[in-house]
């Protein structure tokens, strides 16, 4: 594959961009391969990348049964951010971050990846008390983020109104290099990668039953015929449960919708990222202008990629008290997708029952950010049968009641 280079931009405008190839090859798979990803999201083409990359591992397809990058990966509002409360998740989560920085040179793929600064807000005191504890926790971690005034978050948000109707802003949890990346690029750029490693992205392919036999895991039915493999990750965001079914064991999963809407593009007029989450509402403005808007999940199970009406207005109203500016915008599209929950609201990358298959899942309404952290620590497991970054969020750890609550700092409303 050739690199992406200005050199090759400047080739390609010589010659009217006739010489471009084609991003990743689209294969029919083969008969047997040693490792099979089902689900070509952020996560699951992360996983193939750092199988490749770092452990040598490269007979893998990755399966699909729509288009690449089509499921949440495609549909989220791109927030990183690694400023979380406890130890196991500031750490992948941190790893990812920092993984984000030299993404687009290590991937030669721009995923538009913008340290903006991200700041949640504190509106009541219980928030503001809540929020100054991680600090502290982050500042043990060794992650920099710090608690910002009412005068500072208005000098990094012109367009905010401090006094706010309902809850006034009390100050911020505030993180410099979080910010936000282009979602599509993320999986592109990883997708290309793959292709270029030799690994197979099957897409239009819908894994339809898993074989088994002897509790250790032969292969996968698909709609384009049966596949064998010796190991398989299934990393399918909002219906690991049902995959998880065909294997044969229960995942503490439940999917629900959380959806997003953009706004006609206007003018720059906020460069960072703003979550209110006593309001219920996040803003940034994209590089095109549109203002990305998000709220919280459904508060019921389903698989529908659209959400509630009622979150649209109760958002968008939150979102006009604290920014009036945006009060006469027009929304031009609304979107959403199925998110995969947890009960203590942090992630699974596990081993399972059965010998061979690998989960990675629960990331709910906040798995963008950790894409890259999650891919390296999933082929860590599947290579070497351990990884320290993945060691704490095994299943085991809801039959031991060993919880890793993040419900605060997922920041969405659940
Ligand atoms: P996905 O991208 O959903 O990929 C799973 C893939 O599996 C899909 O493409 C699906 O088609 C495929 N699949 C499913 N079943 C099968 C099957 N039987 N056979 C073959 N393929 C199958 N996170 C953040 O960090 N920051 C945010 O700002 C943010 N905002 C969000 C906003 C919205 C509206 C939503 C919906 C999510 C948001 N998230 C955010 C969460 C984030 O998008 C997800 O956690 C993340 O994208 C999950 O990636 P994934 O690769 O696990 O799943
Ligand atoms: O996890 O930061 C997040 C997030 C913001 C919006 C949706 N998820």
């Amino acid at each position: 594959m050739k690199r992406y280079s200005i050199f090759a931009v400047a080739r390609e405008a010589m010659r009217y961009h006739a010489g471009w190839e084609r991003a990743w090859r689209s294969p029919t798979p083969k008969k047997r391969y040693k490792v099979i990803v089902v689900g070509a999201g952020g996560h699951g083409l992360a996983t193939a990348y750092y199988l490749g990359k770092v452990h040598g591992i490269r007979d893998v397809a990755v399966i699909e049964k729509g288009w690449l990058g089509g499921g949440n990966t495609g549909r989220n509002t791109t927030i990183i951010r690694s400023n979380y409360l406890q130890d196991p998740s500031a750490a992948i989560y941190e790893k990812a971050r920092a993984l984000y920085e030299g993404l687009s040179q290590d991937l030669n793929y721009n995923v538009m990846f913008s340290p903006r600064g991200l700041l949640m807000l504190g509106q009541t005191e219980h928030e503001v008390r809540g929020y100054k504890r991680t600090v502290h926790a982050n500042r043990l971690q060794g992650i920099a983020t710090e608690w910002i005034g009412p005068e500072r978050v208005k000098e990094l948000v012109p367009i905010i109104n401090i006094a706010g109707p309902r809850y006034p802003v009390l100050g911020a949890l505030y993180q410099a290099r979080g910010g936000t990346a282009r979602h599509d690029a993320v999986a592109w750029g990883y997708a290309r990668a793959c292709s270029a490693m030799g690994m197979d992205i099957i897409q239009k392919c819908e894994v339809t039953g898993i074989r088994t036999e002897g509790g250790k895991v032969q292969g996968v039915s698909t709609t384009q015929g049966e596949i064998d493999c010796e190991q398989l990750a299934v990393v399918v965001a909002g219906h690991s449960s049902v995959m998880a079914e065909m294997a044969g064991f229960r995942l503490p999963i439940e999917s629900v919708a959380l959806q997003a809407w953009v706004s006609e593009p206007i003018k720059p007029c906020m460069d960072v990222v703003v979550m209110a989450n006593t309001v219920h509402g996040y803003m940034s403005q994209s590089d095109k202008g549109e203002m990305v808007i998000g709220g919280g999940t459904d508060g019921f199970n389903n698989y529908t990629q659209r959400g509630s009406w009622h979150h649209v207005e109760e958002t968008t109203r939150a979102l006009v008290e604290t920014f009036p500016i945006i009060s006469r915008l027009k929304m031009l599209r609304q979107w959403g997708g199925i998110v995969d929950m947890t009960g203590d609201r942090s992630p699974i990358l596990s081993k399972t029952p059965v010998e061979g298959i690998f989960v990675n899942c629960g990331w709910g309404t906040g798995g963008f950010k950790s894409i890259p952290g999650s891919g390296y620590a999933m082929a860590e497991l599947m290579a070497r049968g351990h990884s320290p970054l993945a060691a704490e969020f095994g299943l085991e750890r809801f039959r031991e009641g060993r919880f890793i609550d993040e419900s605060v700092a997922a920041g969405v409303a659940h």
